[in-house]
């Protein structure tokens, strides 16, 4: 059984998506980062860095913060969304490492700028603008005959989508991106993907482009 902490946010999701994915049992508690419950000491106990997502493996008793981190404890744990060993299970390290780098931050500070706090810093809304357009452009092209950002469906995948999800607040058009927004609706219709996006509650429904 784990235990995750969480909240309706892409970091979040990533986690909740990835068990219903592999048919981990799990429990979910809400963290609600608007009611600053991250900083709470015996939230703080099992994520030092106070942010969401987290989790306990009651199995062996071992916490993990960084959504890059739990990701792939999940998939070593159970074998699956990760390769063993070889190119293959560093093609998915290196996008599952460009979506922590990259879109992560970056898609951050859109809505931080442009969603929550418009007109504010038009400087700071050019330049992350900008670069959601150059992300969207590098995934864009990495997915032409590509189904997945590595050669089969992964860890990567479930750690870029919901940051994708958020295109409206990002103000991103996906047809501008025709391999994205394919690579994005087949995600979006797969079962456990349904199922992990309303974890720990139900914000509305999956955006589609
Ligand atoms: N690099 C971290 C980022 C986690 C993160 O930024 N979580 C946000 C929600 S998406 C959070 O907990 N924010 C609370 C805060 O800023 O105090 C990860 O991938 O797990």
């Amino acid at each position: 059984m784990i235990d995750l902490y969480t909240w309706t946010t892409p970091n979040g999701r990533k986690i909740s998506i990835a068990l219903e994915e592999l048919g981990l049992p799990y429990d979910a508690h809400a963290v609600d980062i608007g009611k600053d419950e991250q900083f709470k000491p015996e939230f703080l106990k099992i994520s030092p860095n106070n942010r969401i997502p987290a989790i306990v493996d009651r199995d062996n008793e071992l916490s993990l913060m960084e959504s890059g981190a739990i990701l792939i404890y999940l998939a070593d744990k159970t074998g699956k969304l990760l390769p063993k060993s070889g190119e293959a299970r560093y093609r998915v390290i290196e996008w599952l490492m460009w979506q922590m780098g990259g879109p992560g931050p970056m898609l951050g500070q859109v809505h931080h700028f442009v969603k929550f706090n418009a007109g504010k810093a038009p400087y700071a809304e050019e330049r992350y603008v900008k670069e959601a357009h150059r992300l969207y452009g590098v995934l864009n092209k990495r997915l032409d005959g590509r189904e997945f950002v590595a050669d089969e469906y992964s860890i990567a995948d479930i750690a870029i989508w919901p940051w994708l999800a958020r295109f409206e607040w990002q103000t991103i058009d996906m047809k501008q991106y025709p391999n994205v927004k394919r690579w994005y609706e087949t995600i979006a219709k797969r079962p456990a993907v349904q199922r992990g996006y309303h974890v720990p509650k139900h914000t509305g429904e999956i955006p589609m482009p």
